[in-house]
């Protein structure tokens, strides 16, 4: 087992793999910006170091850095937790180099699984459904009508080096195409500096299931399920729950099935996440996090697996501890992202939190890094606290997540939580009546209503 993890990250995932740590008997060293001298898991760290100025850019994002605080402290592992480094595979590549263990899969995979179209083609020839569309990257507008009349329409434009849903183009019909396709090109260009885009069949009104896989280096893979995480605003997660409540047990035996054979067939090690959108019963496979993921306290939750703890197991060679048949899925769990900020504007509201109190009690669970007198700084992701309930089944869950989040003190600054509390009672997402554009829509519709 490792002796000491360097801990490159920050906030509440910091503190999660600060935990882990603790509990394995290993220890840590603490990186941290200027801003961030006063976090939690930095004063609870064996040691710290400052890499740098508060912009992310000169600290959690600099390599140089981040690297000489590991050879001054003698780390002999690099957690790089969620965002920053954690897909970075020049990273990675860079930390191995100095016989330093990045927790994380292989360089290989960090490089074909960043690359949309290659992990769409891997999975695709793993048996993985995909959705229909271009193989690659479009040459010319004549490639893209004869593509298009292949998938039939709608379809959508996405950037080959694209991310976040930026300067994707729908074409309802081939009236459309040129003008979608030489937009989508403009913009791709002009965002991420390559105008190579690709095309698929656009699903009008899908849910974004994902699902969690853990691989070992002796080719054993399990998966804890999947995180139905279609609760989004801006491509940012609100709210991920597990089970998704609108797949029976033949559905998800057989995708898990699929996933963990692809996942063992390519020869991933560590833990992973294959993100689908599922529309009218089928999935197709988007793309894969090869890291950790802010959200998988649920998959914890619903499994009593402690994924941070196995990932670290892995790293250090060691075989995963569980089979899968031992894994239990039990009850259901859902995820309330409390972030920093205005919950109708949406605005950020960093700042000093004045009066604290977290909501407990049997299965709920806080992931947080703040404290009564902590100041939230303007210059990194507003997430503030994760509160993950447990019930014995869906309105269980639902119950403990409205008296949680009435339980929710944070004063001094403006928070999500009351967002939250109305969604809870909102009858479509009792029913589970959403997709995708669900919350969108809600939020423009509450905002009308406010007006008047
Ligand atoms: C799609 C889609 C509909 N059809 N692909 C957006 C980001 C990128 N990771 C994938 N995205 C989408 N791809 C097809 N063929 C709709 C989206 C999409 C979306 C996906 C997941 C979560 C939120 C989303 C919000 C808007 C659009």
């Amino acid at each position: 087992m490792f002796n000491k993890v360097l801990i490159a990250n920050r906030g509440e995932i910091a503190l999660r793999i600060l935990r882990a740590c603790k509990q394995m008997g290993i220890k840590t060293v603490a990186v941290h910006s200027v801003a961030d001298a006063n976090l939690m898991h930095v004063r609870l760290a064996d040691e710290s170091v400052c890499i740098g100025p508060n912009q992310s850019s000169g600290s959690y994002l600099n390599i140089a850095s981040i690297l000489s605080a590991a050879e001054l402290t003698g780390a002999d592992a690099i957690h790089p937790g969620v965002g920053f480094l954690s897909e970075n595979a020049r990273f990675a590549e860079i930390v191995q180099e100095h016989g330093i263990k990045f927790i994380g899969p292989d360089v290989e995979h960090l490089i074909s699984m960043g690359d949309k179209i290659i992990a769409k083609t891997t999975m695709a020839k793993m048996g993985v459904p995909v959705v229909i569309g271009s193989d690659g990257s479009l040459e010319s507008v004549d490639q893209a009508r004869e593509t298009a009349e292949r998938s039939g329409y709608p379809v959508l434009f996405k950037a080959v080096n694209g991310g976040g849903g930026k300067g994707m183009k729908v074409a309802n019909c081939e009236a459309d195409l040129e003008q979608a396709y030489n937009m989508a090109k403009a913009e791709a260009k002009a965002n991420f500096g390559n105008d190579a885009v690709y095309m698929e069949r656009y699903l009008a009104q899908p849910r974004h299931i994902e699902f969690q896989i853990i691989a070992d280096s002796y080719g054993n893979v399990v998966h804890l399920g999947e995180r139905d995480c279609s609760i989004q605003r801006n491509h940012q997660k609100l709210i991920e729950e597990s089970p998704c409540m609108i797949i029976d047990n033949p559905t998800r035996d057989k995708i898990t099935h699929t996933i963990v054979e692809a996942v063992r067939s390519i020869g991933y090690v560590g833990v992973g996440t294959l993100e689908f959108l599922y529309e009218n019963g089928q999935f197709f496979f988007m793309e894969m996090n090869t890291r950790l993921q802010v959200e998988h306290s649920v998959s914890e939750e619903l499994t009593g697996i402690d994924i941070v703890r196995e990932q670290i197991r892995i790293a250090a060679g060691n075989k995963l501890s569980f089979r899968q048949e031992d894994v239990r899925f039990s009850g259901h769990v859902m995820e309330f992202r409390i972030n920093a900020e205005n919950p109708q504007s949406f605005m950020p509201s960093p700042g000093r939190i004045t009066e604290l109190h977290f909501p407990a009690g049997i299965d709920v669970r806080v992931d947080s890094h703040v404290y009564d007198g902590y100041v939230v700084p303007p210059y990194y992701d507003s997430l503030v606290a994760k509160i993950v309930v447990k019930g014995s089944d869906r309105n269980e869950c639902i119950s403990r997540g409205r008296a949680a989040l009435d339980e929710l003190i944070i004063d001094g600054i403006q928070n999500t939580a009351p967002l939250h509390r109305q969604i809870l009672d909102d009858p479509d997402f009792i029913n589970g009546d959403f997709n995708i554009h669900w919350l969108k829509r809600w939020i423009d519709r509450r905002t009308d209503h406010s007006v008047l």
